[in-house]
């Protein structure tokens, strides 16, 4: 049924919209109670407000840790208006119903994306909102909540095609919103919590998050998607700038976040560099003089999969590389940032998606990284696993050279962001070779020296690149074949984790092929 809004309750920490909303509600009638801050934001607009403490007949205390907190707010949201004995109750303590609650929360993400300190987060915990949200959201057979200042103007349309009532659809799905909101503001109370106490043990805590964008469809067409933010304030997909293109898909979004998290792992300081991914797997990956260097490095590792790949840099995308991104058909570029003469060359490609994000995430920091299986999700630390040179062990006669040291922590570092099996070979700080996603670690080593010789035909090279090569395994080889099939393909030396039990076969099979060959002690499984 129609239920006409006779009576509103504001009680906003962002006023952005609050005043021409609570016009258009006092030009309708309607009575207007406020808590303290939005109360004064009303009154120097010269509008007719009453103070919820008035109401109350409670002053706001304990410096606003209890402003709302009473039976005069709750009974008044709670109340059902079709049943005598609610209306009586009411009658009886002298409370008013509240048809209309618009309330935003103490920006405690925002908060604790500022790294404030432990005080501060705790003091930005609200309290007295979520339980009007929720006391609203419960009853909205009779009571409107809205939680978004996007839902303003939705309303205003609502209230003028209903002369001056909401429908139950209306409601109905605003207390979605106002339940799906303090689900989310709570599970960032519980993340922020559980980061307090112990760095990113996957301990109790609540996940959630909240709907960035629908998407047009999922991983395929007849899927529907949408895209859901978890309020950390990490540089990537999620918090990036779009400054071009069509909308982004759910692939896009996937293979952007693979492409940006594997080229993080390049500190700027230490030179340009470039990833290339398809199917969130990379197809090339390169260090560079310079950043157009770096890109047409990573290219030229498998030319053929980077047609419609997704692009990502380390530095600030410039003209020079933009003009070299632009020859091919590219879905999605992402960098740190772009100059004036780059995003001009890339004004005329309509169909290129071009995001940035203001910096680099750091590829150490611990979070959560968590997947769905059917009728639950697990939930482990992230991969934030680096490359320790002085932890290297030597297992082999030869010890690699530093030139080979270097390529190798290289392929090392790509490896980590391969699907398992992960085989890549890496020349001259290059990929030259990736095997990625298959059951058996041979055939990735076979897929990739076999990829790298495609290449080779193609470009019209004299040798084929894994020819003095190096090549990192994400996992250890269980059998001397795949180690053979990569010394059969040119490679000069190799870094895996060790830990077989066949580790002595595989180190004398390394031996007799002469290759140097080093152990990390630690597994980059990718699933
Ligand atoms: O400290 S609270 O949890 N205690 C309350 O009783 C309470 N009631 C509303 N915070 C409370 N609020 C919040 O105050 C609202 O959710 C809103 O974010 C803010 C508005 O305060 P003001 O009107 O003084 O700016």
């Amino acid at each position: 049924d129609l239920v006409p809004v006779r009576r509103a309750l504001l009680s906003v920490s962002d006023k952005t919209g609050l005043v021409d909303l609570a016009r258009v509600l006092a030009d309708r009638g309607v009575e207007l109670l406020s808590t303290g801050g939005t109360a004064q934001a009303l009154r120097d607009a010269g509008l007719p407000v009453r103070d919820v403490a008035e109401v109350t007949a409670f002053p706001e205390m304990l410096d606003g840790r209890v402003k709302t907190l009473h039976p005069v707010v709750h009974g008044g949201l709670l109340a059902r208006r079709d049943l005598d004995e609610h209306r009586a109750a009411l009658d009886t303590h002298g409370i008013g119903t509240i048809d209309l609650l618009v309330v935003n929360l103490y920006p405690f993400e925002a908060t604790v994306a500022k790294g404030a300190d432990y005080a501060t987060c705790i003091e930005n915990i609200d309290i007295g909102g979520p339980a009007m949200l929720r006391s609203a959201a419960k009853n909205h057979a009779f009571v409107t909540v809205l939680t978004d200042v996007a839902d303003y103007a939705p309303l205003l349309a609502e209230l003028e095609a209903n002369d001056g009532a909401t429908s139950p659809g209306f409601r109905k799905a605003a207390a979605l919103t106002a339940f799906s909101r303090t689900a989310a503001y709570d599970a960032a109370v519980s993340a922020w919590m559980a980061g307090a106490l112990a760095e990113a043990t996957p301990r109790r805590r609540a996940f959630a998050g909240e709907l960035a964008q629908p998407l047009r469809y999922g991983e395929n067409p007849h899927q529907a998607a949408a895209f859901y933010r978890d309020g950390s304030s990490r540089p990537g997909v999620a918090t990036a700038r779009q400054l071009q293109g069509k909308e982004l898909s759910y692939n896009n979004i996937n293979d952007t976040d693979a492409a940006f998290e594997l080229v993080a792992e390049f500190a700027p300081d230490a030179g340009p560099a470039c990833a290339i991914i398809k199917h969130a797997n990379p197809c090339g990956v390169a260090h560079g003089a310079s950043l157009a260097e770096a890109y047409r490095a990573a290219y030229d590792c498998d030319r053929t999969s980077a047609f419609g790949g997704i692009v990502a840099l380390n530095q600030t995308l410039d003209a020079e590389t933009a003009a070299a991104i632009a020859e091919i058909f590219t879905e999605v570029v992402i960098a740190p940032d772009v100059t004036d003469e780059a995003a001009a060359i890339f004004a005329g490609k309509k169909n290129l998606r071009l995001l940035v994000t203001g910096g680099l995430p750091d590829p150490a920091v611990s979070a959560l990284a968590w997947r769905q299986v059917a009728g639950g999700f697990l939930v482990q630390s992230r991969d934030n696993g680096r490359l320790d040179p002085g932890a290297l062990k030597v297992v082999t006669k030869r010890a690699p050279t530093d030139v080979e040291l270097a390529d190798l922590a290289f392929a090392w570092t790509v490896a980590k962001h391969v699907k398992s099996n992960a085989i890549v070979y890496a020349r001259a700080g290059a990929t030259v070779g990736i095997g990625a996603g298959q059951m058996s670690r041979v055939d990735s080593t076979r897929i990739a020296a076999r990829k790298a010789e495609d290449m080779a035909t193609a470009l019209g090279l004299a040798t084929v690149p894994t020819i003095g090569s190096c090549v990192a395994s994400d996992a250890f080889f269980p059998f001397p074949d795949g180690l053979l099939a990569a010394a059969a393909a040119g490679a000069t030396a190799v870094i895996q984790p060790g830990g077989s039990m066949r580790d002595a076969e595989v180190i004398a099979a390394a031996d007799e092929a002469g290759l140097a060959m080093v152990f990390t002690g630690m597994r980059h499984f990718r699933h």
